[in-house]
C-alpha cells in the first residue's frame, strides 16, 4: 500500500530531508512533538511492524543505525527516544513503517 511517505521518497512532495542512503530516508516531522522530531523510514513499502518479513531485517537494522547517527548529528548527547507506533491501538496514522526520533527535551513515561 502506498502512502504519502512514498511520495516523499519519490520527491513528489517536499520534505526536510536530513539523511538518505540506499535503504532509508529520514526527514523532519511536519508537526514536531519535540525540538528534534525526525522520521526514519525504510524506502521499501512496509505497512507496519506487524507486516515485517524476514527479508526486512537488514533494512530495519539500517534504519535504527541511521537514527543513532542522526541523533548524534542533531546533538542529542543527553539522550532521545526512538519509537514506532503500530496499528490503530499503537496510534499509527501513516501506513508506512516509520521510526520517530524525538529529542531536545525531557521525555515522560509512560507515553499516552
Ligand atoms: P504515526 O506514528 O503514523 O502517528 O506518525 C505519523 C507522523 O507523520 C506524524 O508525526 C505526522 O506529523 C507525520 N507526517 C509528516 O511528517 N508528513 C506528512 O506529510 C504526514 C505526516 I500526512
Amino acid at each position: 500500500m502506498s502512502s504519502i511517505f512514498s511520495k516523499i521518497i519519490a520527491r513528489e512532495i517536499p520534505a526536510d530531508i536530513v539523511y538518505e542512503d540506499d535503504d532509508c530516508l529520514a526527514f523532519r516531522d511536519i508537526a514536531p512533538k519535540a525540538p528534534v522530531h525526525v522520521l526514519v523510514i525504510p524506502k521499501r513499502e512496509i505497512v507496519s511492524l506487524a507486516e515485517l518479513q524476514p527479508e526486512d531485517e537488514a533494512v530495519m537494522g539500517r534504519c535504527v543505525i541511521a537514527a543513532s547517527q542522526i541523533a548524534a548529528a542533531e546533538g542529542l548527547s543527553g539522550g532521545y527516544r526512538l519509537i514506532v507506533n503500530c496499528g490503530d491501538d499503537g496510534g499509527q496514522e501513516v501506513p508506512h513503517v516509520h521510526f520517530h526520533l524525538l529529542g531536545g527535551r525531557k521525555m515522560t513515561w509512560p507515553p499516552g
